[in-house]
């Protein structure tokens, strides 16, 4: 009986977030802004990998909504590149929804055709749950957390159309089993990209950022 109970809520709760994260969608859609939620474990380098993307968009203006459970420290940093950044604080909760991404995006200016980022929450389970308005959600991994992740996290493996494996520069130092990690990851995902990068070097935030950019040509 209970159980029957909670799965109802949770499937109201998940209609309500998918009919606002569509709308949100259709809007930035209009606008020429191509959405991509950004998300993985904290420190994982969120925004360091949205920075490194950010000096290889060509063409296409950079937004940028930061979620942290607290502090203005990412969104100041942004500012601080002449970013526009929005800052979310969820005070507690472990992960974005549509409608507080509806709320950011009503306060933003969108002036030019670009790319929305939306950091969410340092979290490898609970922003997997919840579509915010994105056109294409991106996983940071890296290889300082262990190869294991996709057996042990499988839904945001599962949902990535992108796979940004970071801190590369660091491989040498770590026991990262690539073939245990990649079999992990297909048996979830056939089709995701999987890029190396590292936020040290610089490599592979251009073929990031070209990813991107052939997506946003279809919108
Ligand atoms: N060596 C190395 N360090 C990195 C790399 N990317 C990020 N870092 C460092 O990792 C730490 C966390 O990076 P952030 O970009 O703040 O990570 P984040 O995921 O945005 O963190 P939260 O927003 O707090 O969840 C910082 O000290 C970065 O300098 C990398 O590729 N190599
Ligand atoms: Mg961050």
């Amino acid at each position: 009986m209970h159980d029957v109970r909670k799965i109802d809520v949770m499937e109201s709760i998940y209609d309500e977030n998918d009919h606002i994260a569509a709308h949100i969608r259709e809007d930035l859609t209009e606008r020429g802004i191509f959405a991509v939620n950004v998300m993985g474990a904290p420190g994982i380098g969120k925004t360091t990998v949205i920075r490194g993307i950010i000096a290889e968009l060509r063409g296409l203006k950079p937004y940028v909504i930061e979620g942290d459970i607290e502090s203005d420290i990412d969104a100041r940093a942004l500012r601080a590149l002449g970013v526009s950044a929005f800052q979310i604080n969820t005070f507690g909760a472990c992960h974005l929804d549509a409608p507080l991404v509806h709320n950011a995006v009503g306060n933003m200016s969108f002036d030019s055709k670009g790319v929305l980022f939306i950091e969410n929450i340092g979290n490898l389970v609970c922003p997997a749950e919840f579509t915010v308005g994105e056109h294409a959600l991106i996983l940071i991994c890296s290889v300082t957390e262990g190869s294991d992740k996709p057996y042990k996290y499988p839904l945001a493996f599962e949902k990535a159309d992108l796979i940004l494996m970071n801190k590369v520069d660091l491989k040498p130092y770590t026991d990262f089993d690539e073939e245990f990690f990649m079999k992990g990851l297909r048996a979830l995902n056939k089709d995701a990209a999987l890029i190396e990068v590292s936020g040290k070097t610089g490599e592979g935030f251009a073929a990031a950022a070209a990813w991107i950019a052939e997506r946003a040509k279809a919108i």
